[in-house]
């Protein structure tokens, strides 16, 4: 009990990082606890109605209360239950709440009910359809399925304790899986990755090795010649799958994007416990494929609507980006597996990427409306919604930034790691002894300026491991308001060690001024383009702060100074970026999208006030345009 994260890397032996658990940090901050309480408050208890209304809930039911109701929506569906039961679950082991408590308990009730005698759970496969069980794996999620409801096992049993039913109920499916499935048993592997890393966290969990071997198995399972996914009806073709390669012998991310960031989840999984190194570089290899060559600035992955799949290097369009929420928030678990492996700062950059823009852009500021995809330039008439048919992505926001506290902290030897900021604080035990507590304040994000006070330390020197996001150029320490090391290099964690005694203070200074950005020349969508950003958050430009001007036709100058300013009333409180913009008029008659190359000189400009929002923050305020690569010029040539 109380190990936090589903990610427990604690006994990971080929981890360099070990977590600290959720209910040992805090966050108390102006910028995520009222998203956090909007989730928690408005958020999952309109999920559970939705569960609800859709007979996602009443599909278990209908096993245990002799009803022969049909079951009802995706054959998935029980997944979105499960991955609610893990949200509140991470919700409950920060805070109690009676109501929660209760119809999380209602509904695993319901679960338990639907197990079958040799511990199969499936509401769809069952009754009419028994007969049917692992006949597709192609196509059919059962296993997948089975994964979410391990890891809603383990979080609520590292929430509630040792008595949790729905661990119970979940370690004996595993146990029917693990008795199923393997070499000396039937072989087969499921055609969406998930069970890999829920084993492997069930191991975590429990310290039983089959439940590793079992997901190494799954791992290998793949890829392999003939295909263990046998190419059923409706399937597609085996890359979407990861399925066409061994999974060591894979370099570039392809397939579909969600399937492809919980394989290699799974595959740090399987690096991070038992010795792999075949598995980190292949990982290592996919991650680079995917965070430098396929990856949207705001953290987005998969830019196809067709397949909800990875393109091609730097195939990055923004008006038809799919960047799937789930992908997004793929992205930041198997780059948290890369950077409890190997401590580099640059998968914290890319889990703080996600967090702020593409994933957090996934959830309305009230907590209750959705985005499934995330494009980068709409024309309006999008819009979040309450919920989907295929409703993966707003439970699978919700665990992220419900167990967000997991996240911020890790410790190694004798040191404390902070990798992301937020006002709040933590007490976490040493692996060398003794315990550190600080207390953190800052406003992050809107101003880079951080407090670590001091609460509690060993009397041994204690490195604080402060992260120097790569982003941030010029950033200072000092302790006790003196000085205290010169060298912060972008992309790195600062070492701080001493003897720190309670009331000591660490400030650090990450200065943001507001960048502009622009594409690699093979983004073709983005040539001629700038976005800008401020610290971890990018920007976009809405309709709802431009009524009278079309998007589509405005332009930045390169040279041109942003002003910065907060705003507490404006959509939460957010910082925004405003100046004098141009209007595009493109020359009069000259309407065709295609023009002579020399008619563009004669654009006329307008002069425009242009404001800047975060993106995670557009769309809500009703249906409009919004860019975040906009053109840009140079006026003074
Ligand atoms: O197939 C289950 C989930 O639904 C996937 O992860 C999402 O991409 C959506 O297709
Ligand atoms: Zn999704």
């Amino acid at each position: 009990m109380d190990r936090g994260i589903v990610v427990d890397t604690g006994s990971s032996p080929h981890s360099l990082l070990h977590p600290v658990p959720i209910s040992s940090a805090r966050i108390d901050d102006e910028f995520w606890r009222p998203r956090r309480r909007a989730l928690r408050e408005a958020g999952l208890p309109r999920q559970f109605e939705m569960c609800e209304a859709t007979g996602r809930i009443d599909n278990f039911r209908r096993l245990s209360n002799g009803s022969n109701d049909p079951f009802q929506g995706r054959v998935y569906n029980d997944s979105d239950v499960y991955k609610l039961l893990e949200a509140a679950s991470h919700a409950l082991a920060e805070q109690h709440n009676q109501d929660l408590a209760a119809t999380t308990n209602g509904v695993i009730d319901a679960i338990a009910g639907a197990q079958r005698s040799d511990g199969y759970v499936h509401s769809y496969f069952a009754l009419e359809r028994e007969h049917e069980r692992y006949s597709d794996l192609t196509t059919q999620h059962e296993l997948y399925c089975a994964g979410h409801l391990i890891q809603a096992g383990i979080a609520h049993r590292r929430a509630t304790g040792s008595g949790s039913r729905l661990f119970d109920v979940a370690r004996r499916f595993a146990d029917h899986i693990c008795g199923t499935f393997g070499p000396d048993a039937r072989e087969g592997v499921d055609g969406h990755e998930e069970i890999e890393l829920a084993l492997a966290e069930l191991y975590r969990e429990t310290g039983d090795r089959k439940y590793l071997d079992q997901s190494i198995y799954f791992l290998e399972a793949r890829g392999r010649q003939p295909s263990l996914m046998p190419a059923v009806p409706g399937a597609y073709e085996r890359a979407y799958y990861q399925d066409h390669l061994p999974v060591t012998e894979q370099t570039e991310v392809v397939g579909h994007a969600v399937r492809a960031t919980y394989l290699a989840t799974g595959m740090m999984d399987a690096a991070l416990e038992s010795h792999r190194p075949d598995m980190a570089r292949a990982a290592t290899k996919l991650w680079e494929s995917a965070f430098e060559r396929k990856s949207y600035v705001t953290g987005g992955l998969g830019s196809r609507y067709e397949g909800e799949s990875f393109g091609d290097d730097y195939e990055l369009p923004n008006e038809s980006a799919y960047a799937e929420t789930c992908a997004a928030i793929g992205g930041v678990f198997w780059s948290w597996r890369m950077l409890c492996r190997t401590g580099d700062a640059k998968y914290a950059d890319a889990i703080e990427t996600a967090l702020y823009n593409g994933a957090l852009s996934g959830v309305s500021l009230d907590g209750t409306k959705y985005f499934y995809v995330n494009p980068l330039s709409s024309r309006g008439g999008y819009e979040r919604a309450d919920w989907f048919d295929c409703a993966c992505c707003p439970p699978n926001i919700a665990r992220l930034l419900m167990s967000l506290p997991g996240y911020l902290y890790s410790t190694s030897e004798d040191s404390l790691w902070v990798h992301f900021y937020a006002a709040g604080g933590v007490r976490a035990s040493l692996p060398y002894g003794g315990t550190i507590e600080i207390e953190v304040e800052t406003n992050y994000p809107w101003d880079g300026d951080i407090r670590l006070n001091i609460v509690d330390a060993p009397a041994s020197p204690v490195a604080l491991r402060l992260r120097i996001p790569g982003w941030c150029e010029g950033a200072t320490v000092t302790v006790n308001g003196r000085g205290a090391q010169p060298d912060a290099v972008p992309g790195t964690y600062l070492d701080v060690k001493r003897r720190w005694t309670p009331g000591d203070v660490l400030s650090l200074c990450l200065p943001m001024p507001v960048r502009k950005l622009s594409s690699h020349q093979r983004v073709t969508t983005n040539q001629g383009r700038l976005a800008l950003a401020r610290g971890p958050l990018i920007y976009c430009i809405e309709a709802a702060d431009h009524p009278d001007v079309d998007l589509f036709e405005v332009a930045l100058d390169r040279g041109d100074d942003l002003d910065v300013k907060h705003n507490r009333d404006l959509l939460g409180g957010v910082t925004v970026l405003s100046a004098t913009g141009d209007r595009l008029v493109g020359p009069a008659g000259q309407g065709n999208p295609i023009r002579t190359a020399h008619s563009d000189q004669n654009d006329q400009l307008d002069k425009v006030p242009i404001t800047a929002i975060p993106y995670y923050a557009w769309g809500n305020r009703g249906i409009g345009a919004m860019q975040v690569w906009m053109p840009a010029i140079s006026e003074a040539g």
